[in-house]
């Protein structure tokens, strides 16, 4: 069938709007018609060409939601007609890592998913542009910036039919990881200081997370002021901007709100030098700092070794630890039942064709989300 979609041909290029050739679902497969996909901030850093798994050309987007069309041979957990969100983290059940419940990073399909190709080692992909068919990738198994794209079964969370998919797209990873990481991964506990470092379109959630599981202060850091109002709207209690009050700074000005250091902090920037002053804002023998951005290919971090000698714990969080299939069916519950707000952080929808000037207003400070809606 033909599909249209949004393609990056090249690191730093804009995406161009192509009639798009794709294959219908194999064994274990389906196609879902995409409704709507948030552009995440991980999306413009594969595009910038700094990601060592970045492939061109590629059919970028991982922030979807849709409605089944067609299942492959075998398909049983989903069918026709189903509304689905795409996991770049999936949920086989079966693998050592499932089995272990000790992590939600599913290995069974990772492997291809890195090299943008479907589980039997193919594109379902491809494009003329210049004469001569040319297959494109599929990015982190999903390729929500195509109206049409194929998924493997596990690789889909079936969710309530009630819910609007230009607000449930964002769960498909912003919501998740921000929220999943103050309840999976770090496990905040009530009456706890969070600090958060970074508050885009990740760092808000992990806020609204934080005052969901009863956090009593939360420390927000970004060199926006412009993000301070919606921060507090969404339950930061006390605000740093480091470009005020100089970044070799931040790290006491924690200290002095929280008492001697944050319990838990998070880097929600994917900046190193951040990363270490989240870490160093924690609190002596107990604090945890969770890495959620995305640094550079090359990029390394670090800090002393005494930070960890006195007890700080360093940790990472990939799609907040949640296991899709299992919690994102109920995240969209909560959204569903007003127990989180989505709509607030969505600041931007627009069409396909509109789909660089997403990327524009992320790189500007203007949107927390924008959404492209089919
Ligand atoms: P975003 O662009 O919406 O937000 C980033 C925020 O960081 C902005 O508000 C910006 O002003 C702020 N910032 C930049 N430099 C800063 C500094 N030096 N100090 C303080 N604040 C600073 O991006 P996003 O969509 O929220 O994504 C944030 C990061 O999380 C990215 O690196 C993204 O790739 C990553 N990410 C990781 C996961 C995961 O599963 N681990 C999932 C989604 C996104
Ligand atoms: N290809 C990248 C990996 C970047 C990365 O860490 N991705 C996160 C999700 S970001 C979503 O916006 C993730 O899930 N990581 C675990 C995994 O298995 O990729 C790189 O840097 O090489
Ligand atoms: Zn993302």
């Amino acid at each position: 069938m033909k599909t249209r979609a949004a393609v990056a041909w090249a690191a730093n290029q804009p995406l161009t709007i192509e009639t798009v050739d794709l294959e219908g679902p194999k064994a274990g497969e389906v196609l879902v018609e995409v409704m709507a996909t948030g552009i995440c901030h991980t999306d413009a850093y594969t595009l910038s060409g700094l990601d060592s798994e970045g492939l061109f050309p590629a059919i970028l987007g991982h922030e979807g939601a849709g409605i089944v069309r067609e299942v492959g041979a075998g398909v049983t957990s989903v069918k026709p007609g189903d509304h689905v969100i795409p996991l770049y983290t999936p949920e086989c059940r079966q693998c050592k890592t499932c089995l272990s419940q000790r992590s939600n990073l599913c290995t069974s399909i990772r492997g291809t998913q890195g090299k943008g190709v479907m589980p039997d080692g193919t594109s379902r992909f491809s494009c003329e542009p210049v004469g001569g068919s040319q297959p494109l990738f599929h990015y982190m198994g999903c390729s929500t910036f195509s109206n049409f794209t194929v998924l493997p079964e596990i690789a889909l969370a079936k969710v309530r039919e009630d819910a609007p998919f230009d607000k449930i797209c964002y769960i498909g990873c912003g919501v998740t990881t921000g929220i999943g990481a103050v309840i999976f991964t770090a496990k905040v506990r009530p009456g706890s200081t969070v600090a958060v470092f970074g508050l885009g379109g990740i760092g808000l959630n992990v806020i609204q997370g934080a005052r969901m599981v009863g956090a009593d202060r939360i420390i927000g850091v970004d060199i926006n002021p412009a993000r301070q109002e919606i921060a507090r709207k969404f339950g930061m209690t006390h605000f740093v901007n480091p470009t005020e009050i100089g970044s070799d700074k931040v790290v006491q000005a924690v200290q002095d709100l929280t008492g001697g250091g944050a319990d838990y902090s998070f880097d929600c920037t994917g900046n190193v030098t951040v990363m270490r002053q989240a870490l160093e804002s924690c609190h002596r023998g107990w604090g945890e700092s969770i890495i959620i951005g995305v640094a550079p290919a090359g990029a390394e971090i670090s800090t002393r070794p005494f930070q960890l000698v006195t007890g700080r714990v360093w940790k990472g969080s990939a799609f907040g630890g949640a296991r899709g299939r299992t919690d994102v069916p109920r995240i969209v519950d909560w959204y569903m039942e007003g127990k989180i707000n989505i709509d607030d952080l969505i600041t931007h929808t627009m069409p396909l064709e509109d789909i660089n000037k997403g990327f524009e207003l992320m790189h500007a400070g203007e949107s927390i989300r924008s959404v492209v809606v089919y």
